[in-house]
């Protein structure tokens, strides 16, 4: 968590797109910008991009004011993939709240995500989160090519890890926001049990929910 002030009744969560290059993390912003109403959410600010590569982060962020007053921002990160952005990777990673780790889902590329994944493991130690606690989704993207891994071999060699697995295709824009919703719940979930959001400061899961998965 980014920031919490209980006396103003702010608090800053954060969640982060994370996976090796090209795997699609800023398509999964674009789609959600796009997908989602204006009314929760600010603009989609893409830094520093060389070529559509990212080199420092995306930012997409979302705006909750719950009937009690209390106020939550969510900030959607995406971090570079390239191995070369490995500190820049760290320090966004740094304070998530929840990460999303995307997948590519191309035959060719499942070393590469369990390199990166290693590589998830390995920063959020280093940051002092751990992989066991911390909510994490994992999303299989760009299932709309054909040269793709089977969804039963992804069920199976992932399926023991307990984590949920969704299926997606940024570019054509599905699964984003099914795999949104469930990182926001697995997030608010946890958010819930340590600082009683809903005991304490009145938000309830569904009316968050609803609010910033709001459809256009
Ligand atoms: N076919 C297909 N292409 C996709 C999909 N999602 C992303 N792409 C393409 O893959 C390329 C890389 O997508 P990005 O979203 O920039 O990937 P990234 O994970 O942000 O990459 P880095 O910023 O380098 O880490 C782009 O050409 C996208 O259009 C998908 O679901 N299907
Ligand atoms: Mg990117």
């Amino acid at each position: 968590m980014i920031e919490f002030d209980e006396e103003q009744k702010r608090m800053v969560l954060k969640l982060v797109y994370y996976g090796p290059a090209l795997s699609g993390k800023t398509t999964n912003l674009l789609t959600l910008h796009d997908q989602l109403t204006i009314d929760g959410r600010g603009e989609l600010m893409l830094l520093d991009t060389t070529q559509d590569r990212t080199i420092y982060f995306d930012l997409l962020p979302f705006f909750y004011v719950a009937p009690s007053g209390m106020k939550i921002k969510l900030k959607v990160y995406t971090v570079p993939g390239q191995v070369r952005h490995d500190a820049t990777r760290k320090a966004v990673l740094q304070r998530a709240d929840g990460v999303v780790f995307v997948a590519d889902s191309h035959a060719d590329q499942m070393a590469v995500n369990f390199e990166s994944f290693d590589n998830l493991e390995k920063n959020l130690a280093l940051v002092g989160l751990s992989i066991e606690h911390l909510p994490l989704v994992i999303q299989f993207n760009k299932r709309d090519l054909t040269d793709i891994v089977l969804e039963s071999d992804v069920r199976s060699a992932w399926g023991p890890s307990g984590l949920p697995v969704v299926m997606a295709s940024a570019l054509k824009g599905w699964g984003v926001l099914e795999t949104f919703r469930e990182i926001l719940t697995l997030t608010f979930d946890a958010v819930n049990d340590r600082y009683g959001l809903t005991a304490r400061f009145g938000v309830e899961r569904d009316d968050f929910l609803k609010e910033i998965l709001a459809v256009q």
